[in-house]
């Protein structure tokens, strides 16, 4: 396999303008009979043969204007069928067989328990029929779909139903036409034998659409929440950014085999069941806001995706950094807009900033790339909405509007780059965006290194910031960013105003005690006059910028900001960046053999935290959870290396101090935090839930008699949330007879609810223990297992690599090669689930010592393997460069 790059983009030769689609359904294949309208591109190279795209399909019989092709005429390869002599204008017709019931791949036209199912972004739709396979290319489609009646009842594409027939062999057909013209990876089609949820919205300009939720019978009634999820955004989308929903109807699919969360495509989106159904019973807190916030996203890309759309894959933060970031504003102003904040920050911070310090580091616009859906990441997804949110935090907000209502108005119906987006929100607002464009083509995370200097004599504060960017694969020198560094400075007695040195206070904000500073330089200062006592600087509020922040905080300083700024995140960070000096600490006390003693300044704040009741529970809950083994470890390789087990160590050792310490605390928290009312996942009840099952955690560690609780609570529990906390507790915390009597309970209670059941695979893929390998390759065999699955698979492998430090850094490096065994099984089976389930072994680096040649061995085995799919082989040689 070879990279493609963004500078050798070329328009496309032909364009489509109608495509009629005509499917046959059987059981063991099915036919496509597809007539194209295509023309020659008048923007393009003249001359270029007509050259479409195509896997895995039998050509049946082609034919130009009408007249059957000779073999001579056309040539196929493995991808391509390529027509050596057209027309500037021309219909083409093929027929061609697809088997959707051995396509594993699941991408392209598929079988998914009882049903058929599309997912085509990014190049899926080559798999169904030869088309011009490309975003840029887009068509108006007509669809018809026929099958058996009794086994297929429901038959959907995209657009209107516009016809019907019951056929007289049994079989029956529908006609769908969309008027929106649209590129192949947006075509979706669904035949099978399920049941709607029905409700309606009227839109703004008064038109009346019909919502529905299609899934599996057993399922209706786990449809409300999405229902609801999706009227809320389609008012939102109104009121926020003024976007009208634009067809009378509306549909999602839940289907159980789903390589994504969830796929956009226009008016007929399908969900991964994971990420659209719920109930009390059988969804925690977490999945409630998932589906809110998944839903949210796959309806706005009907605006920032699919009526303005991605020129070329390279551009596939345009779309979906945007949508990140409307769906992340659309859950703060549904929830806590700090809670949310933080949460993002973490994934960001563990996650992300992870990514960009591995081998497969890229900008959120990609210069090049050998397989496309390897770059549906954090970076393109999660920074890329940090990215937008920079951007609005340059502009504010007004402007902002303005800008992204002349990118739809200026751009509806069209494929555009990045740089659309970035000249529309110049245009709009006036702001020169130049530097900051670097953002879309720099990868890697940048570093403030920020150091304060007060003169008291003078009452003068100067704020030293210095940026830095580590060297990322294929670029050695980084040029500095615009960055926008949202800050305070926190006196004694509250956060003091701010008087930037030689510029007029702003008479336009009432908040003198908040500013954003522009950081543009490698190193620059900023100074603050009138500055009455020596301040403590309150940096990068609202995570207001992607980069790591380095201040060489005191341990006191850390503790006012955790108790008094103003702003949640800054508190929550400085609660985190507290608990890691301790936890290194008591990590390089474990590695010199002293025993661990844990600074009581730290345990004394934390209790502070927990007893002061005025206080959010979410936050709370948010500023005591330590930070994750696996951030530590990214941390700890900055330093030079990780050591697994000393982090393990060191952060049970913490953990199991603050719920000595806090015992009393604990339980008080315990005890008031009940919810008595009936369940709702509302910001209220979620967040008493979150400190509660909190406490339960550090309970069952400060005194084994406290698994009791865990015990009560798992029997007792009214909600998955509860359950599946009081479950994770016992099977963590517990005796091995605990653990196997509430997993078998558990299993017993919910056999029947698959999705239940993979929380039960991933729950048992944490345990800890030296049996935890022997354990998940049992669950390999169980009943509930399905490797064809990639819910499950997630749940299980993903589960122990990601969720089993200990045991899958295991000394043997039994656990690399449980892992290789599995991408191996998957690699041509389903090369996107066997590439995503790589990147723990992509660290390699990251590991001191045996671990980390372990780990590279196993890459090594499975690069020499042959046959390797392109997503796993991009990966593995760009792991092993
Ligand atoms: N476009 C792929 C799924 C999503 O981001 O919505
Ligand atoms: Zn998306």
């Amino acid at each position: 396999p070879s990279a493609i790059y963004l500078k050798d983009y070329r328009p496309p030769a032909f364009l489509i303008q109608r495509t009629r689609l005509a499917f046959d359904l059987y059981e063991d294949h099915a036919l496509v009979a597809a007539t194209l309208h295509i023309r020659r591109n008048p923007a393009a190279e003249p001359g270029e043969a007509l050259v479409l795209h195509g896997q895995e399909l039998e050509l049946l019989s082609i034919a130009l204007d009408g007249r059957e092709l000779a073999g001579q005429e056309y040539s196929l390869t493995d991808d391509t069928l390529q027509v050596a002599s057209v027309p500037d204008q021309f219909t083409l017709t093929t027929r061609t067989r697809i088997r959707p019931q051995d396509n594993t791949s699941l991408e392209g036209l598929y079988k998914s328990r009882t049903m058929f199912c599309t997912q085509c972004e990014a190049e899926g739709f080559r798999k169904i029929t030869y088309y011009l396979d490309r975003p840029d290319v887009m068509a108006e489609f007509e669809v018809s779909v026929e099958a058996d009646r009794a086994r297929y009842p429901v038959l959907l594409s995209n657009g209107n139903l516009v016809g019907s027939e019951v056929l007289d062999n049994g079989r029956h057909r529908a006609d769908w036409h969309d008027p929106f013209p649209k590129p192949a990876y947006l075509f979706a089609l669904v035949a099978g034998d399920l049941r709607s949820v029905e409700d309606s919205f009227t839109t703004c300009g008064g038109r009346e659409v019909n919502l529905r939720i299609f899934v599996e019978e057993k399922d209706l009634d786990k449809c409300d929440h999405a229902m609801l999820s999706l009227k809320k955004s389609m008012r939102w989308d109104e009121e926020v950014y003024g976007r009208e929903y634009d067809l009378d109807i509306f549909n999602i699919v839940a289907v159980d085999d789903f390589n994504m969360g969830a796929m956009e495509n226009k008016s007929l989106n399908i969900f991964n069941s994971s990420c659209v159904l719920c109930s009390p019973a059988t969804t925690t807190d977490k999945g409630f806001q998932t589906v809110e916030a998944i839903v949210a996203h796959e309806y706005f890309h009907n605006w920032s995706g699919n009526r303005v759309t991605c020129r070329d894959w390279f551009q596939l933060s345009l779309k979906e950094g945007f949508t990140v970031f409307r769906d992340a504003e659309f859950s703060a102003d549904m929830g806590s807009r700090t809670v949310k904040r933080v949460e993002d920050a973490t994934v960001m911070r563990t996650a992300q900033f992870a990514e960009d310090a591995g081998p497969m580091a890229h900008p959120i616009r990609p210069d090049s790339f050998i397989e496309i859906s390897n770059f549906y990441t954090l970076t393109v997804y999660e920074k890329g909405a940090e990215v937008v949110r920079m951007i609005h935090t340059l502009l504010a907000a007004e402007a902002f509007r303005k800008g992204s209502d002349l990118y739809f108005e200026r751009h509806d119906g069209q494929a555009v780059t990045c740089e659309d987006f970035v000249v529309a929100m110049e245009d709009a607002s006036g702001v020169d965006l130049g530097q900051f464009r670097r953002w879309y083509s720099q990868a890697g995370t940048p570093v403030l290194s920020v150091n304060g200097e007060y003169d008291a004599d003078a009452e003068r504060y100067r704020l030293h910031v210095r940026q830095s960017c580590p060297p990322t694969p294929g670029q050695a020198d980084k040029q500095p960013l615009l960055i926008p560094l949202a800050m305070g400075l926190l006196g004694d007695a509250g956060n003091l105003p701010l008087q930037l040195a030689g510029q007029a206070p702003d008479p336009e904000t009432g908040d003198n005690t908040h500013l954003v500073l522009r950081v543009t330089e490698a190193e620059q200062t900023f100074v603050f006059e009138d500055v009455r006592e020596p301040p403590v600087p309150s940096l990068l509020r609202g995570f207001s910028a992607p980069v790591r922040l380095e201040y060489a905080y005191s341990r006191g300083e850390l503790c006012a900001l955790m108790s008094r700024d103003d702003d949640g995140f800054v508190r929550w960070d400085a609660a985190q960046q507290l608990a890691l000096s301790v936890l290194e600490e008591v990590e390089g006390q474990i590695l010199g053999g002293d025993a661990p003693v844990v600074d009581p300044l730290f345990l004394d704040a934390c209790t502070v935290l927990l007893e002061d009741a005025s206080l959010d529970p979410a936050m709370v809950a948010e500023m005591l959870r330590l930070p994750g083994e696996g951030y530590m470890a990214e941390l700890a390789a900055r330093r030079g290396g990780a050591r697994v087990e000393s982090i393990h160590l060191a952060r049970e050792a913490v953990l199991k101090a603050l719920a000595e310490h806090a015992e009393n605390a604990w339980l008080d928290t315990y005890r008031r935090n009940v919810v008595s009312e009936p369940y709702a996942p509302e910001a209220t009840q979620v967040a008493a839930r979150s400190l509660r099952n909190l406490s339960l955690e550090y309970l069952a560690l400060a005194r084994p008699e406290h698994i009791a609780l865990a015990r009560a609570q798992f029997a007792s529990a009214g909600n998955m949330t509860d359950q599946l906390a009081a479950l994770r507790v016992i099977s963590q915390r517990g005796s091995d007879a605990q653990r196997d009597e509430a997993l078998d309970s558990f299993y017993r209670q919910w056999q029947s609810e698959t999705l239940v059941v993979n929380q039960w695979l991933q729950v048992q893929a944490a345990v800890p223990g030296e049996q935890a390998l022997a354990r998940v390759r049992g669950l390999l065999e169980h009943a509930a297992f399905d490797l064809r699955n990639p819910n499950k698979v997630r749940a299980l492998v993903g589960g122990f690599a990601n969720g089993n430090p200990l045991q899958f850094h295991r000394a043997d490096g039994g656990g690399y090669g449980f892992l290789g065994e599995i991408i191996e099984a998957l690699n041509i089976r389903n090369p996107q689930i066997a590439s995503r389930l790589l990147t723990p072994l992509t660290r390699w680096r990251n590991y001191a010592g045996e671990q980390g040649v372990k780990m590279r061995a196993e890459l090594e085995r499975l690069a020499a393997l042959p046959d390797l799919s392109p997503d796993v082989f991009e990966v593995l040689s760009k792991s092993l460069e």
